[in-house]
């Protein structure tokens, strides 16, 4: 898959030097890929958006270098997600290439699991994403409310998060941010990948870190790794929806890396999974990658299986 080197800047913090000038991203140029009955929003024919083409609503959240709202597109009635990023704010943290890059992965990648990217706009100030709106919200906030969930609802989400990263695997995407911040849910309170914040085109390399260190695989501490680390961190984040707190979380970060290099898995007395549970959280958090189970293994797991009719 190409990376944005190629050909002019996709999307440049100088405004538009003039007006409608179609901006593009790679081949997924705004909406116009987008199947209208599957995004509901229909092509006006106007060549690019505007923030007057929006109905701005209450905030949906925070996210890096902005804040996301709801809107309705006044011309389809298409209710959407609005991320508004300051240029000020991308200037400052030099990360335009970062932000591109992201822009342009996530504008090809069309997968019922994976939060669409209708299209993006920008004025004199600010940038604007325009996304699939996720109504049930962040898992994050589910699973706050909820501490944790039963296996046959987590089991659901497990399955629909190894078809989202078999599709972005396949399409050499490694996510390398599997946690409930970055998943969403949908009207049928389905699991949506939301956020690609920390995502990376395979064989990109980031030398430095900054995040929760509690979903990080124990070869990414050190110098090499490879899509396999979406697994781990699928098996930390089955571990925390089940037992309600992650499998190598401590007190400080030096603790948790030495955690999650060193430590086995323990489940806590009074949340402990079943059996099946136990046994695919196992085949999951395997610290050598060689050992961890594929993607397919997953989906072929007896305990994927057993619950697939109950969800
Ligand atoms: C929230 C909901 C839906 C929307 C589209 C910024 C960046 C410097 C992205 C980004 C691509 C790029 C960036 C972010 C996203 C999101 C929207 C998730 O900000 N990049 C500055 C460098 C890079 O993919 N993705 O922002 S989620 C949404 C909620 C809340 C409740 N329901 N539905």
């Amino acid at each position: 898959m190409a990376t944005a080197t190629s050909t002019a800047p996709a999307l440049s913090l100088k405004s538009p030097s003039r007006a409608n000038k179609p901006v593009d991203v790679a081949d997924g140029n705004q909406a116009a890929a987008v199947k209208p009955e599957a995004a509901g929003v229909v092509r006006t024919g106007k060549p690019q958006w505007s923030l007057s083409d929006f109905d701005i609503g209450k905030p949906l959240g925070r996210g890096k270098f902005g804040h996301v709202y709801l809107a309705r597109e006044k011309n389809t009635q298409a209710v959407v997600a609005l991320k508004v990023i300051f240029k000020k704010q991308v200037e400052k943290h030099d990360v335009l290439k970062q932000l591109r890059e992201e822009v342009e992965i996530q504008s090809r990648l069309q997968h019922p699991r994976v939060l669409r990217l209708y299209g993006y706009f920008h004025d004199d100030k600010r940038v604007y994403l325009v996304t699939e709106l996720a109504p049930n919200g962040e898992l994050f906030k589910q699973l706050q409310k909820e501490k944790r969930f039963d296996e046959p609802r987590v089991a659901a989400w497990v399955g629909q998060l190894a078809e989202a990263l078999t599709y972005l695997h396949r399409h050499h995407i490694i996510h390398r941010d599997i946690k409930p911040e970055n998943l969403l849910l949908d009207a049928n309170n389905d699991v949506k990948v939301a956020d690609f914040g920390w995502s990376t085109v395979t064989g990109h390399k980031r030398t430095t870190f900054c995040g929760t260190l509690d979903y990080l695989a124990p070869e990414m501490l050190g110098e090499s790794y490879d899509e396999r680390v979406d697994i781990w961190s699928l098996g930390v984040l089955m571990y925390e929806l089940l037992v309600g707190k992650a499998p190598f979380d401590a007190e400080e970060n030096e603790q948790t890396q030495e955690r999650i290099r060193s430590d086995a898995v323990a489940f806590p007395d009074d949340a402990t999974p079943s059996a099946e549970a136990r046994e695919l959280l196992l085949a999951l958090l395997q610290k050598d990658p060689e050992q961890r189970l594929s993607l397919q293994g997953v989906l072929d797991h007896p305990w994927l299986k057993r619950h697939a009719a109950a969800a």
